[in-house]
């Protein structure tokens, strides 16, 4: 079952040309109402009408996070405040926030978007979907929400916290879709599961719609049987829109692009030229219907690549694979390139430990220097030292042959690494010096 039928199953050709028009429309918009696109197109020596078709994209400019935060707070939009209906932004935790406008149209299809996700887990107007991502500035509440509505689920909106009272509003009320950050999906079950209930059998929840943060196989498949769920990974990010850029169907290999509202190519962050489907590298987005807030050429940072192969679900709207991290994300650690969700996709092949880790890096001297505190799991004998040193030493090699890092790895007892509600926080970079 679809959500929009007509335009999740559009014929591929019929697709691309309405991709097309809808590419000229936001150039257009954007070059007509932002004095920043004016420039940049203008220094690039393009101006909308040279976008004839998908490669001549290739001669526009690019926009960063950094162009966005030059813009702070409202010279990227492109409609004046009367037309705004709602702002987001980012927490700006990293520097200037970044905000982000919507007009009614755009919120419209943001609950478009994230609706066809409800569909995928097997939802409708018949399904209560709780969501306890976060509502506010963030993206994750409000969107999820506004998905519900479009479909006319009953929604809940339980926000992030509070785990307890979560547990207990899922099993009263009958959640049957739930809607946050894996590490809280992961966090939800194990204190159903503390508080004596086995949710994979005993609550009536079928599917979760899990993003914002990467998370590894195993750990998708610890909380898809934890909870007894069909997992739906969902992507998206505050510049572009939200959540519901791209969402993953049942045949569970990648997600689909909503590309009705999103044109994606990705390049090599190295040389900025698109590569071809099927290469990993960065995804850069351009929005095809936004008004307010309308990006060519978006560099997102993340790291994936496009799946074009006909998916089995019927729908004919091309996938991005899971994505792998962010390329700022990525630690440099003595030379070698790691991503974090690395190291967790090591971890969560050794039973003995659960998913709950902390990296934290120094420098020891001129080295840098890893270590990585892990939970064990509960019935764990931390206290026998020879079981101890043999499950570190078995956990240390295989990261290294993994890896080719090194790492102190020291083994903690359940419940001790701070939980989260939102996104995790999984590294602590303490080195001095510009580790990029
Ligand atoms: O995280 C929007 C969102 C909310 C997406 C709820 C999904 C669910 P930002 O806070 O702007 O927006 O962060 C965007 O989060 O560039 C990715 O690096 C990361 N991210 C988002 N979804 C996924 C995912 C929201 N499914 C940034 N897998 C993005 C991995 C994700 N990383």
């Amino acid at each position: 079952m679809y959500f929009q039928p007509e335009i999740e199953t559009m014929d591929r050709e019929k697709l691309r040309d309405l991709q097309l028009t809808r590419m000229q429309e936001s150039a257009k918009n954007a070059f007509d109402n932002i004095e920043f696109y004016r420039k940049s197109f203008g220094e690039a020596g393009v101006t909308p009408d040279d976008l004839k078709s998908f490669d001549d994209l290739t001669k526009f400019p690019f926009v960063t996070k950094q162009d966005m935060r030059d813009a702070y707070p409202f010279a990227m939009f492109a409609r004046p405040m009367v037309d705004v209906a709602r702002i987001h932004a980012s927490s700006g935790t990293t520097g200037q926030a970044t905000v982000v406008g919507h007009t009614a149209n755009d919120l419209k299809h943001w609950g478009e978007c994230f609706a066809r996700g409800i569909y995928m887990v097997n939802g409708g107007p018949q399904s209560t979907l709780q969501v306890s991502y976060g509502y506010g500035l963030f993206t994750g509440g409000l969107g999820a929400h506004a998905g519900g509505e479009a479909v006319g689920c009953a929604v809940i909106p339980t926000s992030s916290g509070n785990t307890k009272r979560q547990v207990q509003m899922m099993r009263d009320c009958k959640t049957d879709i739930l809607a946050c950050t894996p590490s809280y999906a992961l966090l939800i079950a194990d204190t159903a599961i503390e508080m004596g209930y086995k949710p994979w059998e005993e609550f009536p929840i079928s599917g979760g719609i899990f993003g914002a943060e990467p998370a590894s196989d195993n750990m998708r498949e610890e909380i898809a049987s934890k909870l007894g769920i069909q997992y739906c990974d969902v992507y998206g990010l505050s510049e572009i829109m939200g959540p519901g850029v791209a969402m993953e169907c049942a045949e569970r290999h990648g997600l689909h692009i909503a590309e009705d509202h999103f044109y994606c190519e990705i390049i090599d962050p190295e040389t900025l030229k698109p590569v071809p489907d099927g290469e990993w590298g960065e995804l850069v987005i351009t929005t095809l219907t936004r008004e307010c807030c309308p990006l060519i050429r978006y560099r997102t940072r993340d790291v994936t690549r496009i799946i074009s192969e006909p998916c089995a679900c019927g729908r004919t709207h091309r996938k991005i694979d899971k994505l792998r991290g962010r390329t700022d994300d990525m630690l440099i650690i003595r030379g070698v390139n790691v991503f974090p969700s690395q190291i967790e996709q090591v971890i969560t092949t050794f039973p003995e430990v659960a998913t709950h880790y902390l990296i934290t890096l120094t420098n020891k001297g001129p080295l840098d220097h890893v270590l990585l505190q892990v939970e064990t799991e509960p019935g764990f004998p931390i206290d026998e030292i020879r079981k101890l040193e043999d499950l570190k030493a078995r956990l240390g090699a295989e990261l290294k042959s993994n890896l080719q890092v090194s790492v102190e790895i020291q083994l903690v007892e359940p419940k001790t690494l701070e939980r989260s509600m939102g996104k995790a926080k999984r590294v602590i970079d303490l080195r001095e010096g510009t580790h990029a």
